[in-house]
């Protein structure tokens, strides 16, 4: 079939189907509120901000309790069952784990009730006291949920600590909080073993049982003086010596969530229930139709609230939660075994959580494939591509109707397989989607994306762009949990009475923010603020501005902004966003402060790039590091900086006078970078201190 004809044809029959296109939907309405004064946003849609997900609820407890009843032979915990673990070597011979995975196992909603309970009960037996505080510590899996509600039910604050958290990070959250009951996986359990002379609180460690397990257990039993028992032990236990539960109320806290900064030691954010009620409550309203048919994957780390927010969701819900991980999500992802089925494939859920790092890797693999195959099928692929972007563009000519059919049959059917073809609702939080990935995803999957806007201390809560908003570059209209205010900041020249938009400091305000940072009080006044209508506000340091349909778009971060000398204000991130644009530039962190009248940078060079000018110009040069001290060098680069500015209009003093340039990348593993590699300022500094002296030297 020629596409093109059918791209012809088809938009006269889709005429007649035509929707008439409105006017921009109202999303988030001005509201007067107490506090600082500013311009104040409500989702339009709800006049007081949601507080529970079900009437009489008030903690997680209650409301795993209530689910578990009223949807007790429905399906709620489902994992894989392990048929293999195989090792392949690669051509250049090295080896990779490889996971032979077969069907998904489920546990329904009355079983995992009394797992839970039985839980809970072995944890008092065991001798956990009242008051004291247990943490977990494994990865994303069914025993995570059954241990966090095992210890709601009884009062015990759980202290969550990302599976991927350094020993410094893993050993202070420990200590801090006088954890005395640990919840680990068995490969977490070799981490504590080794930190275990400076954990002076931990008495008890309770390990998931899997394979493997032995001499990681046996190990632990030489070198510490640990109650060492297995997840299925203390289950045995409770279940033979039920003991009663001791139910929180909502203003208890129910987890203290240690939240990797970019500066300094992890802090840890008190949630209470009623926080994360509100959060939960508050996102049921968003997810269009959400009942117990859906089924979600759950493969993000559950110690990030907002995996931790979407399970209670589900659990609220009376959903099914299949349990995956990144690296087995789908059939070609790293520790698949070739030939055998991903995560998703197997699962075929209908709703996802993604960050966008993931997201722009399957719409890179989408592509590739793509061009890859080359010839007609990249042709229909294309005009698919297009005809759909102009229907959401709110086009006549676009593909509506049969026609949207037409093209799901197809194009996209083969593209929504990745992720099991059954996906209707994404979620997509932790950094912003970028605008292309976010148009890409929702094309060929032909499921909105709610990107969310929101913060650990606001337990999630914050904006969402709604299911039918398909504008891209914005995080939508507040929460229904939330308010969100924007303050002047006239220093940094953002200003309520900007035009055309009213700009400012992001400050958000409702039930959903959290207490405060753990044993940080002074931390915690600086950013938290009660107003006098009794009313938590929480300062986020980002700068935002809302479109008239209320909806609001990050533009800037205030912590970045520096004074200088002479009174001018810098942007560090705006002009690294213009500088990096240059073909030379890998990284670079722009340096200011007001000490000083100029800016400088720490440049980390593309060596394909650089090394190919040398080249070019015949310099010569020992290695890479040589060629980074070459004076040459550095006037090339600098000049390649001055014409990106020239291009985005940046003022002279935003442009760095002088610049270093450093021969090695800066990587997550070198901890100058977050995973999602937005840069560790402080880190940096401190590192290249002596460069940055230099500099100003
Ligand atoms: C729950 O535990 C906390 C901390 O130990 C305690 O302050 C609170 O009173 C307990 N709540 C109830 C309802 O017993
Ligand atoms: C934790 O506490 C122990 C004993 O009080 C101490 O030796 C250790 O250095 C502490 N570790 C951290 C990271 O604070
Ligand atoms: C859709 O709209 C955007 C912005 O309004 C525009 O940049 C883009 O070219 C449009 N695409 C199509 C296919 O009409
Ligand atoms: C737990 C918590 O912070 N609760 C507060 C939520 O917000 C309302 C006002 O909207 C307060 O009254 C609660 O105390």
């Amino acid at each position: 079939m020629n596409p093109y004809l059918v791209g012809l044809v088809v938009p006269f029959i889709c005429t007649f189907m035509l929707r008439k296109s409105k006017g921009p939907k109202r999303r988030g309405t001005p509201v007067d509120v107490g506090g600082e004064p500013g311009y104040a946003i409500r989702n339009s849609r709800f006049t007081s901000p949601v507080e529970s997900a079900q009437e009489g609820v008030s903690t997680l407890a209650e409301l795993f309790e209530e689910s578990c009843k009223q949807y007790s032979d429905k399906h709620l915990l489902g994992s894989r069952e392990l048929i293999a673990r195989e090792t392949e070597k690669t051509e250049d011979g090295r080896s990779f784990e490889k996971l032979h995975l077969g069907a998904y196992h489920w546990v329904t909603y009355g079983e995992a009730f009394e797992t839970v309970c039985s839980f809970a009960s072995g944890l008092v037996a065991l001798g956990h006291k009242k008051g004291e505080r247990a943490a977990i510590f494994a990865d994303t899996r069914a025993e995570w949920l059954v241990s966090l509600q095992a210890c709601f039910r009884q009062n015990i604050t759980v202290v969550t600590i990302y599976a991927s958290l350094g020993e410094e990070a893993l050993c202070h959250s420990l200590n801090e909080t006088e954890v005395t009951t640990v919840i680990c996986g068995h490969k977490e359990l070799k981490k504590l073993v080794d930190i275990s002379g400076q954990l002076d609180t931990v008495k008890r460690v309770i390990y998931i049982d899997e394979e493997g397990t032995v001499s990681d257990v046996s190990l632990a039993e030489r070198n510490t003086h640990w109650m060492l028992s297995s997840f299925t032990e203390v289950k045995k236990i409770g279940h033979v010596k039920p003991t009663d539960a001791d139910l929180p109320v909502s203003a208890d806290i129910a987890v203290i969530m240690y939240t990797s900064g970019s500066t300094g030691l992890p802090k840890g954010v008190m949630m209470t229930h009623g926080n994360v009620l509100a959060t939960v409550a508050a996102v049921m309203t968003i997810v269009p139709g959400l009942g117990s048919k859906d089924v979600y994957l759950a493969y993000l780390p559950s110690a990030h609230i907002l995996e931790l927010a979407a399970e209670a969701v589900m659990v609220a819900a009376g959903s099914a939660i299949g349990y995956g991980s990144p690296l087995t999500l789908t059939d070609t992802s790293n520790k698949i075994k070739k030939g055998t089925k991903g995560d998703a494939s197997v699962l075929g859920p209908t709703l996802m959580t993604a960050v966008p790092a993931i997201l722009d890797r399957v719409r890179d693999g989408v592509r590739k494939k793509v061009d890859a195959k080359g010839g007609l099928s990249k042709k229909l692929f294309d005009v698919a591509y297009n005809r759909r972007l102009s229907a959401i563009n709110g086009s006549w000519l676009g593909a509506w109707g049969p026609e949207k059919i037409l093209w799901d049959f197809l194009v996209f059917r083969k593209v929504r397989a990745i992720l099991g073809g059954q996906v209707r609702f994404l979620l997509s939080g932790g950094a912003p989607l970028s605008g292309d990935t976010q148009r890409f995803i929702n094309i060929c999957l032909g499921a909105p994306i709610g990107q969310g806007y929101g913060l650990t201390e606001t337990c999630a809560g914050g904006t969402f762009s709604e299911h039918d908003d398909t504008s891209v570059g914005r995080v939508g209209a507040p929460l229904p949990c939330s308010f969100v205010k924007l303050i002047n900041w006239p220093e940094g020249g953002y200003l309520n009475s900007d035009s055309p938009m009213p700009r400012g400091e992001i400050v958000i305000g409702g039930p959903n923010v959290t207490a405060g940072y753990f044993k940080k009080e002074e931390k915690t006044r600086e950013v938290y603020k009660l107003d006098e209508r009794g009313m938590r506000w929480f300062y986020t340091g980002d700068i935002g501005q809302f479109h008239p349909d209320g909806c609001l778009e990050i533009i800037d971060r205030k912590k970045d902004i520096v004074k200088l000398q002479h009174g001018e204000y810098v942007s560090l991130g705006k002009v690294e966003a213009a500088l990096i644009v240059s073909p030379y530039v890998d990284n670079i962190m722009l340096h200011a402060d007001p000490f000083h009248n100029f800016c400088v940078a720490l440049v980390v060079p593309s060596p394909h790039a650089l090394e190919g000018w040398a080249q070019k110009q015949e310099i010569p040069y020992t290695d890479f590091s040589d060629l980074c001290q070459k004076g040459e060098t550095i006037k090339e680069l600098h000049g390649s900086l001055v014409k990106a500015a020239k291009v985005t209009r940046l003022e002279k003093f935003e442009v760095p006078s002088k610049i270093k340039l450093l021969p090695e990348p800066w990587t997550p593993e070198s901890g100058l970078v977050t995973a999602a590699l937005k840069l560790k300022r402080e880190v940096i500094r401190k590192t290249f201190a002596h460069d940055l002296s230099e500099l100003y030297a």
